[in-house]
């Protein structure tokens, strides 16, 4: 067996393992990723695109945002649509001067990437078998295989950045863990093409047959998403039936500015909330996907994986340049108080966006029902100033909470 040692092992190079490694490296704590498949395989995913403040500000931290801040787009306000109907909400002036920045989650990855290669840390691509051990002992370790050879990386901490269907939950027993969780009636359909985008700020459009999203990647690149049924596959939407939707679900005004062309990347996403507690147990730490997930309509995931890295970065200094391991048990209280909120915001503004004809009951109300007052609560909140700068304030982000 090979045998190595280091300070934190990171299960998982997504943007959350990435970045924590990142920041742990900047104050000097070694760290080592392992990754089940390789680098393009991930940077070959197509997700996020709404970094908050909070997400934008730990990047800068970590020495790794110089392409951002020159790439990046900030956005001052963001629009919803109700068939023809457009509110835009006002993100700058309703928050007193906060914005979010519209960069992708692949790019911020492929930084973070180049920035961990750059500084000599070690990421180990395509392991398999990766199984932590004695997670509750004071020498935890972590086996897996890496060309058919078995190894065994000894540490202090292990941080779960593994996603949704990573190793790191399961290692806490099921007595030990409680689930929460939501599965929505319908999936996401994005498409990424290189087209000019057809608003310069997004668009969220609540109709009839569906929902709809209008996001970017840069002046050049576009990236749309169509609610669709969980039964409808890829390939039953051509580009051309695509574009065709999209043109009926985007206010009419802005449709006949949509430059279409052939899609660059097609995929379907399930929506789900899911929460996993504690996200803590000894001396492993959940931290993003592995932990939670929500539905992309509040533009959350990412966010709340990177307000998990500001705390367990917090935690993990602490405890390295104080000696102080008490702050460990803070984390879980911290991330799940956040990660709350974000979980509820992203299911509000999901059951108030989507088109739930399909389900019959919703909440224990009757289908029909729970439509009538999804309606009536958006028509609330946009005609309102109190009702926007509420969306306003939890789409931009709340702000961290510091460690006692
Ligand atoms: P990731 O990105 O899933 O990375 C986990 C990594 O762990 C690896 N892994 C393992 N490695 C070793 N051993 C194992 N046993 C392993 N099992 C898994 C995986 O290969 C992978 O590389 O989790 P992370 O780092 O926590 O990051 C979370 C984000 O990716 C996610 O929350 C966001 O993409 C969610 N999301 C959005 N978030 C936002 O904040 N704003 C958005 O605008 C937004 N849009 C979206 C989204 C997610 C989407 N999809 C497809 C789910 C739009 C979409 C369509
Ligand atoms: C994206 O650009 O991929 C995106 C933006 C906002 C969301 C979800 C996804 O709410």
């Amino acid at each position: 067996m090979n045998t190595s040692k280091t300070q934190v092992a990171i299960i998982g190079a997504g943007p959350s393992g990435l970045l924590l490694g990142q920041l742990l490296a900047k104050h000097g704590i070694d760290n080592v990723i392992l990754e089940r498949v390789s680098g393009d395989y991930v940077l070959g995913r197509i997700r996020a695109g709404i970094l908050e403040q909070g997400f934008v500000d730990l990047v800068r931290e970590a020495g790794v945002a110089e392409r951002m801040d020159r790439e990046g787009h900030v956005h001052d306000g963001v629009e919803l649509s109700i068939n023809d109907k457009r509110y835009r909400i006002d993100l700058k002036e309703l928050t007193g001067g906060k914005t979010v920045m519209c960069y992708g989650q692949t790019e911020i990855t492929a930084d973070l990437m180049h920035a961990r290669k750059d500084a000599g840390l070690v990421t180990e691509y395509e392991v398999s078998d990766v199984q932590p051990h004695d997670v509750k002992s004071d020498n935890p370790y972590i086996t897996y295989t890496k060309n058919g050879e078995t190894h065994r990386l000894d540490c202090d901490y292990i941080a779960g950045c593994d996603g949704f269907h990573g190793v790191s939950r399961q290692t806490i027993p099921e007595t030990e863990r409680k689930e929460f969780e939501r599965v929505y009636p319908f999936g996401w359909l994005g498409l990424l093409a290189d087209t000019p985008p057809v608003h310069k700020e997004l668009i969220y459009a609540k109709t009839d047959r569906g929902f709809a999203l209008a996001s970017q990647r840069s002046d050049t690149r576009s990236r749309y998403y169509l609610q669709v049924p969980l039964t409808d596959k890829v390939e039953d939407w051509s580009d051309e039936r695509f574009w065709e939707e999209l043109k009926t679900r985007l206010p009419r005004d802005v449709a006949s500015d949509l430059i279409t062309g052939p899609s660059i990347e097609k995929s379907i996403a399930p929506l789900r909330s899911f929460v996993c507690e504690p996200m803590q147990y000894g001396r492993l730490f959940l931290v993003g996907d592995a932990a939670h997930i929500v539905p992309p309509t509040g533009a959350k995931g990412l966010n709340l994986a990177a307000s998990d890295v500001a705390t367990l970065y917090k935690i993990l200094q602490r405890v390295y340049k104080e000696g102080d391991t008490d702050c460990i048990g803070q984390y879980s209280e911290i991330a799940l108080r956040r990660v709350w909120n974000g979980e509820r915001f992203s299911w509000w503004m999901s059951n108030m966006l989507h088109n739930y004809d399909d389900e019959i009951q919703s909440n224990g109300v009757e289908g029909e029902t729970f439509k009538r007052f999804m309606e009536s609560e958006l028509d609330y909140y946009v005609n309102s100033e109190a009702g926007r700068r509420v969306i306003a304030e939890q789409y931009v982000g709340l702000p961290y909470e510091e460690l006692r």
